[in-house]
């Protein structure tokens, strides 16, 4: 938002008054040049911060980071008025104003959002394009998979490539539970895919696996509730987030943790626990970026023929049909994977008709 759309009516407590024309009399002019309007300058002394965390309309903002080496602290605050409808999520870099000083029972506002570098969405399914931000500015996405309980699905991997890609997020799978199943047939799956892959087990985490991955990154963990992403953002984090149970029939998980909480990572970086969701819908993703994640990993697509748009495109090749013969038995899952993700968007699948 710009300074000039700042309109907040409530913040007579800032020490701005000097630029405040509100009170000016507008003459009409009978000229008709522009008349003029009622223009607040921004909150210039608003305190930058970054949420880490969004409850019930409260966000957990994390100011003062980096000051002299310092930690930050976090303040709790609400979204100003002014910001309407705009939503704030988890990772969004946004200036503050009020009670700063984090006391239990204070709250701050939050008067600006910056834009947004990155952002990873889902919609509720596939035919609803009506899509929820998750996490803003993150630069990595965790896919977690357990080797079992959850049993593992390759389809949902790639649904969460295309998501990574559209996000423009890089993307690094990650094997929980590998004390319960060995994933290396799971992992057969990827074996064409230059993908970072990280294994893991709740009592036996590789600290310098995730070291190498997560230092210096925003990375956001995704995956099915019970997968056991709080359990490791715990281990590598020290946080205590509440963790659940797999239903022992459903093989389900309990939708345990409920909003997306940023945390530093003991070692460097940060991640973000999100909720298990049962479904991650694409259903805002233009296929066009769905071709171009697959293409982006390693499946062998090829762009439509010159000049015809993707979306319009019925005569472009997934792939070279001479080849898909060689392409093995992983390269052609992969590929049925990505005309079922183009089926489940609605796109018509040239290699059906
Ligand atoms: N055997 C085994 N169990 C694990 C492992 N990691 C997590 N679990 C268990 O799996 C269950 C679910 O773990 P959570 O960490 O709550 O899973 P989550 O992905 O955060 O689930 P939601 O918050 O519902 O999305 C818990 O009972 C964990 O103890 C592991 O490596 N091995
Ligand atoms: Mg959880």
């Amino acid at each position: 938002m710009s300074w000039w759309e700042d309109t907040d009516a409530d913040d007579d407590d800032e020490p701005w008054g000097a630029f405040d024309e509100s009170s000016a009399r507008v003459r009409p002019n009978p000229k008709g040049s522009r008349p003029r309007t009622k223009v607040r300058p921004a909150h210039q002394d608003a305190t930058p911060g970054w949420v880490t965390g969004v409850d019930r309309g409260r966000y957990a903002v994390l100011i003062d980071q980096g000051l002299a080496g310092a930690d930050g602290r976090t303040v709790v605050a609400t979204k100003a008025r002014e910001l309407g409808r705009k939503s704030v999520v988890t990772g969004d870099h946004v200036s503050l104003v009020g009670d700063l000083s984090g006391e239990p029972g204070t709250l701050a506002r939050v008067v600006r959002v910056a834009d947004r570098t990155t952002f990873l969405r889902r919609s509720a399914d596939d035919t609803d394009d009506v899509e929820r931000v998750i996490v803003a500015n993150a630069d990595q996405l965790l896919i977690v998979v357990a080797a079992a309980d959850p049993e593992p699905r390759p389809r949902l991997v790639d649904r969460y490539l295309v998501a990574a890609f559209d996000a423009g997020l890089d993307p690094i799978l990650c094997i929980t539970k590998t004390d319960r199943a060995d994933p290396g047939s799971f992992l057969d799956h990827f074996a064409c895919l230059d993908l970072r892959i990280v294994t893991s087990a709740r009592d036996a985490v590789p600290l310098d696996a995730f070291h190498t991955v997560l230092d210096g990154h925003v990375t956001v963990a995704v995956g099915h509730s019970g997968v056991g992403k709080s359990t490791l953002v715990n281990a590598l984090t020290g946080a205590d987030r509440a963790t659940g149970v797999v239903n022992a029939v459903t093989g389900r998980g309990r939708h345990t943790s409920s909003s997306s909480v940023a945390l530093r990572v003991r070692d460097g970086g940060w991640i973000i626990d999100t909720p298990g969701v049962r479904s991650f819908g694409l259903g805002h993703i233009d296929p066009a970026n769905v071709f171009r994640a697959f293409a982006a990993h390693a499946v062998p697509v090829r762009p439509p023929a010159d000049g015809i748009p993707l979306a319009e495109a019925h005569d472009w090749e997934i792939v070279d049909r001479v080849a898909e013969g060689e392409l093995g038995p992983t390269g052609v899952e992969r590929l049925d994977s990505f005309r079922a993700l183009l089926t489940a968007l609605g796109e018509d699948d040239p290699a059906t008709e």
